[in-house]
């Protein structure tokens, strides 16, 4: 029967191996700031998000989701490639983190790997795993097993690699060797509130409904509202502005996982190329990308809205 520190010792070990950047591993307890979700949705911050609402009892208790869970050991890969968006307004412009492969599916192959790997050492461990697939707080669980601290930007930041980071966990029927929470670097500063074009943002708080990340992925089938057409600054899908200006990024390390590379030239494409998109085209392009989590009909959407706002 393997220890509880060697078993620990080895799942951070293998997740290593297995090509996760980070790994901590935290008690399956109750979650600090859980009440602010309720608060959030409460406000409408998720605006049209309606599926935040849903499992909302799973979302904030974990054993709600996965009954015999002890453990959650919580997962990092970097997705920083050494690439910068273009300011040649004729470029648009599509968030760093979708230039590559979807990362659901990268990571949780690994994830499913590292759960047979442990179960190899003890097969009375069982486990589910995530990455933003159910209804579960990446954030505050990465939070939680010391992966890094939630920045005013609202995203989970490292002093070694910036946020340039996916986060998903393994769930584990055992108790393992938990980690320290890491505390909060960002101190005086407030450079990703300043630069946020639409002010959605406040210290550790954002509302959705003013995110150009959510109104270019997530707002669904109703045209952006007019307010925001001149602050889109070519992003047509997501948003990478209160991360580009945090100074933890300069931080950032380019990644050793291929998959997150470029993709036919994903940071480098033009507004006039899109404009002319068919459908078929657009699920060719973008195949294995999280663009087609937009949808067609959206994303030219996007595009439509930011070409129109540039010729007034
Ligand atoms: C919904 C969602 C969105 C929404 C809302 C974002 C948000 N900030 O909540 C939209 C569509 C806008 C979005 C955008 C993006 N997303 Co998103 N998204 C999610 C999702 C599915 C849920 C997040 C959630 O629970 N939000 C609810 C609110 C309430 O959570 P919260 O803002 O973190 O609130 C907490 C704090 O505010 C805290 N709190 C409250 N008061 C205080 C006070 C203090 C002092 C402190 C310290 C904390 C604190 O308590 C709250 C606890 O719930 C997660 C995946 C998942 N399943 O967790 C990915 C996730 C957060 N997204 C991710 C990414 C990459 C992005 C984008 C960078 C993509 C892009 N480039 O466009 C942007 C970032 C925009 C931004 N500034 O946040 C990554 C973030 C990785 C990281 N390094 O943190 C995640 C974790 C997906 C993943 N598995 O990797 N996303
Ligand atoms: S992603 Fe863009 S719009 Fe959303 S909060 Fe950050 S800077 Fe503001
Ligand atoms: S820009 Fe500054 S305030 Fe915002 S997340 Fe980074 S360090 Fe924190």
């Amino acid at each position: 029967m393997i220890t509880k520190i060697a078993l620990s010792k080895y799942i951070k070990q293998t997740a290593l191996e297995l090509g996760f950047h980070k790994v901590g591993i935290a008690a399956a307890g109750p979650l600090p700031h859980s009440e602010y979700l309720i608060e959030w949705l409460y406000k409408g911050y998720h605006g049209s998000m309606h599926w935040m609402e849903k499992y909302l009892d799973k979302r904030l208790d974990v054993h709600k989701l996965y009954p015999p869970a002890k453990s959650v050991i919580a997962v990092a890969q970097n997705y920083y490639t050494p690439y910068s968006h273009s300011q040649n307004p004729e470029q648009a412009k599509i968030s760093r983190y979708a230039w590559g492969r979807d990362y659901h599916k990268i990571m949780k192959k690994k994830l499913k790997e590292l759960l047979y790997r442990i179960q190899e050492r003890d097969q009375s461990i069982d486990g589910r795993l995530f990455v933003d697939t159910a209804p579960i707080q990446d954030k505050l669980w990465a939070q939680e097993a010391g992966i890094g601290w939630q920045g005013k930007n609202t995203n989970i930041l490292t002093k070694d690699l910036g946020s340039w980071i996916f986060l998903g966990e393994l769930v584990i029927n055992k108790i393992l060797i938990y980690d320290d929470k890491i505390s909060d670097h960002c101190g005086s500063c407030s450079a990703c509130i300043d630069a946020c074009p639409t002010n959605a943002l406040q210290p550790y708080k954002l509302d959705a409904t003013k995110c150009l990340s959510f109104l270019t992925i997530e707002h669904w089938d109703a045209p952006i509202p007019k307010e925001f057409h001149k602050k889109m600054n070519n992003w047509v899908f997501g948003c990478d502005i209160c991360q580009d200006v945090c100074p933890w990024n300069r931080f950032a390390k380019e990644s050793d996982e291929q998959a997150y590379y470029p993709v036919a030239n994903n940071h480098r494409i033009t507004l006039a190329e899109l404009e002319v998109l068919s459908e078929e085209e657009f699920k060719k392009r973008f195949k294995n990308s999280a663009v087609l989590r937009a949808k067609f009909t959206n994303f030219m959407r996007n595009v439509h809205t930011i070409s129109k706002a540039q010729s007034r």
